[in-house]
């Protein structure tokens, strides 16, 4: 076994220096989406995945981060375009942007971790003057085949600069799913900096982390959700690095997300949406320490149940499978220690992901026809964030006297 691999501890917040007081230690973790294959076991990495909270901003952060280019590689193997709903999502988020801000055929629009262009790839083939930023070369592909325009590589103050002096600055920066996943995010806003026009906006979205208290959705925490947002916690953060948060949405995405709106101080109205989430926010306690280590315990026992669970079942000689080889798994089957003894394969429709062992376990990986063939008893569901279109497809498996097995919440049958 590879000891932990201790990269960088940040005992101050990444933002304020403030103290950050850690709420969670979920053990020795890999990168999630780094899938070995058989021989290649011995160079895995790992990590401590230690949550705390800052007691001045209330960012929430891991203790010890993950170095950058081991997730965030040429070969991730992560694709946005594997469900129906995130297709269905990225198109709206196009066509929104499309009709209220690039109306204008000289505006650009940026938009940082493209992966394989669900969102750009609409607006590429609409015309709209556009630009990816990847550095996953695989995904970065796809992305270029969709019709969108990719530079392969992070996106920071330089490539940022480099990026304003060939095409000029931006109307439009979008980005979800990565802003949160950089540490060091000073580099991130400074290109952002560099990039907007005077009057241009801002736009991420991320998971809330409220909603992940709520929901007890434990397994959004791994080695990529360095930060978890609140509106508070963003609210101050971007105005450290001299924007001014002026917009705020839940959308219903990954088990419940935020769309954060970022101007240039004064260059767009505030709207009333942010005032109202930090005080919702004050009421529930999302900023407490004390809310976070009633969570932690919670999480506790969900991984003794879900244990206990699949323990009962391979004793009892029923076939479990796992469907969906998500980052989210690689924490749960670290943290519970779950390996192929409990749940022999994972299931997914994911090219890059089949062949392979999942982070850590090491529970193989198989395409999504091993799943009927035959199908098993219980399906554990690592992708429940899908479990409205992944239960619907999979009727059949219900029909012959399947169940699924959820751990969020609570631990459940259905
Ligand atoms: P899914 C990744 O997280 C990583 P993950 C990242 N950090 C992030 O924030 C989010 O994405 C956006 C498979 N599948 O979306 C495909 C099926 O097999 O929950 C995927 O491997 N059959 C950037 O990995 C996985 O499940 C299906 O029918 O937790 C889903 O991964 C469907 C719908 C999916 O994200």
């Amino acid at each position: 076994m590879n000891g932990p691999e201790l990269v960088s501890v940040a005992p101050t917040c990444r933002l304020c220096a403030g103290p950050v007081r850690e709420w969670m230690d979920l053990g020795r973790q890999p990168a999630s989406n780094a899938f070995p294959r058989p021989d290649e076991t011995d160079a895995e990495r790992f990590f401590r995945l230690a949550v705390g909270i800052c007691a001045e901003c209330t960012m929430v952060q891991q203790l010890e981060a993950m170095p950058t280019d081991h997730m965030f590689r040429a070969d991730y193997p992560y694709r946005s375009s594997t469900s129906d709903g995130l297709r269905r999502h990225f198109e709206a988020v196009a066509g929104w942007l499309r009709d209220t801000e690039l109306t204008d055929r000289a505006d650009l629009v940026v938009e940082i971790g493209c992966n394989d262009g669900a969102m750009l790839g609409v607006l590429g083939a609409s015309g709209v003057r556009h630009l990816g930023v990847d550095p996953s070369a695989g995904a970065a592909r796809t992305a270029v085949a969709r019709g969108a325009e990719v530079r392969v590589g992070f996106f920071d103050e330089v490539s940022a600069a480099a990026i304003r002096a060939e095409r000029g600055p931006a109307k439009v920066v979008f980005s979800a799913n990565t802003i949160s996943h950089v540490a060091d995010i000073g580099t991130v806003f400074r290109g952002v900096d560099r990039l907007l026009t005077s009057d241009g906006i801002f736009v991420f979205e991320d998971r809330y982390v409220a909603d992940i208290v709520e929901y007890a959705y434990f397994d959004q925490i791994y080695d990529e959700h360095f930060y978890l947002f609140s509106v508070r916690a963003v609210d101050a953060m971007v105005a450290r690095f001299g924007f001014e948060l002026v917009d705020v949405e839940r959308i219903p995405i990954h088990g419940g997300s935020l769309r954060f709106t970022v101007a240039r101080p004064g260059a767009r109205p505030r709207r009333a949406s942010v005032g109202r989430m930090i005080d919702e926010e004050a009421q529930t306690a999302i900023g407490e320490y004390d809310t976070y280590l009633r969570f932690a315990r919670q999480i506790e026992r969900v991984g003794a149940d879900l244990v206990a669970l699949l323990t009962d079942l391979r004793d009892a000689g029923r076939r479990v499978v796992g469907y969906g080889a998500t980052s989210k798994s690689a924490t749960v089957t670290n943290f519970c220690g779950i390996g192929p003894d409990l749940v022999p394969f994972i299931c997914d429709t994911t090219p890059e992901k089949q062949g392979r062992l999942s982070p850590g376990m090491h529970i193989p990986v198989r395409p999504h026809a091993a799943f009927a063939d035959p199908y098993p008893d219980y399906a554990l569901l690592f992708a429940w964030n899908h479990a409205e279109e992944i239960m619907a497809k999979e009727r059949h498996f219900v029909a012959q006297g399947g169940r699924w097995i959820l751990y969020v919440p609570h631990v459940h049958i259905v």
